[in-house]
C-alpha cells in the first residue's frame, strides 16, 4: 500500500460550488453584518463553518436509504441501527434522537443536578446550555496544556486534569458531583484527543466515589484513531477494539451522529444501565418520538447503521486525519499560528497570535473569519470572544474565554486537498499583510448572550491602508 496515499474512494456525484468576486463578497459580508452564520451558503466557495451534518454519504448509505422501514413502532431499521451501535460501543441499550443536543438534553435531565457539579474536559455548548437550565455547575477541567493555544505539541490535549478533579471531590464532597463527562475528541480546543489512560484513570477515580461517567462521543472514531497512532499498546488493535474499550469505562454515551456517524442528521443515547434506559425512553417519547425511531425517519436509521461502520474503517480514518494534517502543515509552512498538533476535525488558527495588535475585546478571530471569506470565499467559524464571551452579571464587565481561535472545520469526504490549498494560500496572504487589519465592534447581540454568535452583528474598524479622501 506504499503508493496508495490518495483518498480511499472515488467520486460518483458532484455538487457545484460558486466562485465569486471580492466585491460581491464584501457586499454580502456587509449584508450579513460580518457574521458567518448570517451568510447564504450558496455564496460560500468552501464551507468550513462546521463538520456537523455536512458529510458526503457513500453509495452504500444511499442504497440503504431505500430499505428504510417507516413503521411507527418496531421498525426493522431500528434493529439494524441497534446492532451497529452495540458492535461499536459495546453497550446494550440504544435510544436514537433527532440530533446530538436531544441526547444531551436527555443525559442532562438524568445526570445533571441543581447546585451540583458536572466535571468535563471541555463541555460542549449544547450540554452546558442544558446543564445551566437545570441549575448544575458545569466545570471544564481539561489539562492546562489543552487550554493554552500556544502550548507545544502534546499527543492528548483533550485529557482531564485528574488533580483538579480530585481536589474538587475532596473540597466539595463526592455527593456534590453528579457526573463526569468526557468529550471525545475535545471540540472546543482543537479537536484534541483524550488518551485511553486518561479515560481509564478518570473513570477509576469517579467509580471510587460513585460518580457516573458519560462520554460525549460525537467524534469517537477520530479519537480512537489517535489512540491507535499515539498511545503505547494500541498500535495493533482494531479501531472497534479501541472504541469498545473506551466505552467500557463509562455508564452512558451520547453522540451527535452528524459527525463520525457520517450522516446529515441524528443523535444517539447509549447506555449499559437498564434503569437509565427506562428514563431515557420516557424522555424520548415526550420529546423525540417513539423509542424505535427517536425523531428520525427509518431511512435515517439505515444510513446511520452503515455510516457508523464506515466511520470506524481504518483506511477512511487515515485519509480523514491526514487531510486535516495536510491543511495544518501547509499553514505552518506559511508561518500561520495554529493549535498543534492538528486535531481530528479541523485546524484551529490562534486569533491572538495571528493578530497580536487586535485586543480580545475587538474580536481578533472573528476578524480573521471575515478576512478569509473576503479573500477566498472560505467560511470558517469563530470560537472565541464572541461565541464564548460573557458579561459579568454583577459588574457588567466583559469576561473573555481562554481559547481565542478561528476553527476551519473540514467536512468528511467532501473536499479535496486542492480545496485545502486554497484555504492555506489565502490565509498565508492575509498573514503577510496582517498589520493592516483592525478589529471589529459588536453592534448587536440578540436576546441570549450565550447564543449571540448566531445572531450577532458587527461593524469593522477601517483598515489602516484605507485611503481617506479629504473634502
Ligand atoms: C460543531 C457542532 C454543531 C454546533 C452545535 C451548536 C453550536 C454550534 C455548532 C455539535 C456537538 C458537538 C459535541 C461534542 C454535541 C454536539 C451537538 N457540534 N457534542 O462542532 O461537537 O450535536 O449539533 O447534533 O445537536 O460545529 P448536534
Amino acid at each position: 500500500m506504499r503508493f496508495m496515499t490518495a483518498e480511499p474512494f472515488r467520486i460518483k456525484m458532484v455538487e457545484r460550488v460558486k466562485k465569486t468576486t471580492k466585491a460581491e463578497r464584501q457586499q454580502w459580508l456587509k449584508e450579513a453584518r460580518y457574521n458567518a452564520f448570517q451568510m447564504k451558503a450558496e455564496n460560500v466557495y468552501i464551507d468550513c463553518i462546521t463538520d456537523s451534518g455536512t458529510s458526503a454519504m457513500s453509495s452504500e448509505q444511499w442504497s440503504a436509504l431505500m430499505l428504510g422501514d417507516e413503521s411507527y413502532a418496531g421498525s426493522k431499521s431500528f434493529y439494524k441501527l441497534e446492532e451497529s451501535v452495540q458492535d461499536i460501543f459495546g453497550m446494550q441499550f440504544v435510544q436514537p434522537t433527532h440530533q446530538g443536543r436531544a441526547a444531551d438534553y436527555i443525559m442532562a435531565r438524568i445526570y445533571a443536578k441543581p447546585g451540583k457539579y458536572a466535571i468535563g474536559n471541555m463541555h460542549f455548548d449544547t450540554f452546558r446550555g442544558n446543564a445551566e437550565v437545570i441549575g448544575a455547575l458545569a466545570v471544564d477541567y481539561v489539562d492546562d496544556i489543552g487550554k493554552d493555544t500556544a502550548s507545544p505539541p502534546h499527543p492528548f490535549k483533550g485529557n482531564i486534569d485528574l488533580k483538579k478533579m480530585e481536589k474538587l471531590i475532596s473540597e466539595k464532597g463526592a455527593e456534590n458531583i453528579s457526573v463526569v463527562i468526557i468529550t471525545v475528541t475535545c471540540n472546543n480546543n482543537g479537536g484534541q484527543p483524550v488518551s485511553m489512560q486518561n479515560i481509564r484513570e478518570v473513570s477509576a477515580l469517579a467509580k471510587k466515589h460513585n460518580i457516573p461517567v458519560v462520554i460525549d462521543a460525537a467524534r469517537l472514531a477520530e479519537n480512537a484513531y489517535f489512540i491507535k497512532q499515539r498511545e503505547e499498546g494500541y498500535e495493533n488493535k482494531t479501531i472497534k477494539e479501541i472504541t469498545r474499550e473506551m466505552f467500557s469505562y463509562c455508564e452512558t454515551a451520547t453522540m451527535s451522529s452528524k459527525k463520525d456517524g457520517l450522516v446529515n442528521i441524528g443523535g444517539l443515547f447509549v447506555t449499559r444501565n437498564d434503569e437509565v434506559l427506562k428514563v431515557a425512553q420516557q424522555l424520548a417519547i415526550v420529546h423525540e418520538g417513539f423509542i424505535t425511531y427517536g425523531g428520525l425517519a427509518g431511512r435515517d436509521l439505515e444510513a446511520l447503521a452503515v455510516g457508523l461502520q464506515e466511520g470506524v474503517d481504518e483506511q477512511y480514518l487515515e485519509y480523514r486525519i491526514n487531510q486535516v494534517k495536510y491543511l495544518g502543515d501547509r499553514l505552518k509552512e506559511k508561518g500561520v499560528p495554529i493549535i498543534e498538533p492538528t486535531g481530528g476535525h479541523g485546524v484551529y488558527v490562534d486569533g491572538r497570535r495571528f493578530f497580536p495588535h487586535i485586543p480580545q475585546s475587538e474580536f481578533p478571530s472573528q476578524r480573521l473569519v471575515v478576512a478569509l471569506y473576503e479573500e477566498a470565499g472560505v467560511r470558517a467559524v469563530e470560537i472565541g470572544a464572541c461565541a464564548f464571551g460573557a458579561k459579568d452579571p454583577l459588574t457588567g464587565e466583559d469576561i473573555f474565554p481562554e481559547v481565542e481561535v478561528m476553527r476551519i472545520a473540514v467536512s468528511r469526504r467532501v473536499y479535496t486537498n486542492s480545496h485545502m490549498d486554497v484555504i492555506a494560500n489565502a490565509l498565508g496572504e492575509i498573514y503577510q499583510k496582517r498589520e493592516q487589519y483592525r478589529g471589529m465592534k459588536l453592534v448587536y447581540e440578540g436576546p441570549i448572550t450565550s447564543l449571540r454568535h448566531f445572531t450577532a452583528g458587527f461593524e469593522l474598524f477601517p483598515q489602516t491602508n484605507a485611503v481617506t479622501i479629504e473634502v
